[in-house]
């Protein structure tokens, strides 16, 4: 059996309180992609909010793993006004951001208790946090591209769904 000090056991809960916001995160913003018509991005999102849950579900698993029931937490309200879609995708990188801060600082919790067994098992979510800035900063790039004048919402979409397709390739090839 794993054994979790108190100070992991409510870091990795504060954790599951953070991937359960991430994925609620991206529901709204799905649903504010579906208003405005933007079927590419509310694809992207969707999937995303399953992935976060997911995550979400994988710590969950490590505490019951490790004997602990783990806390369920309750999830704020996340944003629901945006000014655009370059909008939207800034406030995702940032909150992919804030995300992999507090994945390092377990890593760093788990380093100072010499925890090897969370620390292998956060790596998963150091390198999954990796690969979703970089996606995120490859469609902010792209937007910058393409611009955000006239037809431009249309051919963003376009790229937000192909990327969205090879992201899913890439995960199915894992
Ligand atoms: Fe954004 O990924 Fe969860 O951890």
């Amino acid at each position: 059996m794993i054994d979790l000090s108190q100070k992991m056991q409510d870091a990795i809960n504060e954790q599951i309180a953070n991937e359960g916001f991430a994925s609620n995160f991206y529901l709204a913003l799905a649903y504010w992609c579906d208003d405005q018509a933007l079927e590419g991005c509310k694809k992207f999102f969707m999937r995303q909010a399953e992935e976060e849950r997911m995550h979400m579900l994988k710590l969950y698993g490590y505490m019951s793993e490790s004997g602990i029931c783990p806390v369920t937490p309750a999830i704020p309200q996340p944003p629901a006004q945006f000014d655009g879609i370059k909008d939207v995708f800034e406030k995702v990188f940032e909150q992919e951001r804030k995300v992999t801060t507090s994945i390092h600082n377990l890593v760093k919790l788990a380093v100072s208790e010499n925890d090897y067994n969370t620390q292998q098992f956060l790596q998963w979510y150091v390198d999954e946090q990796r690969e979703e800035e970089a996606v995120i900063r490859t469609i902010l790039d792209r937007i910058k591209i393409i611009g955000e004048g006239g037809q431009s919402l249309y051919y963003i979409d376009k790229e937000v769904d192909k990327i969205n397709l090879e992201v899913m390739a890439a995960e199915a090839a894992e």
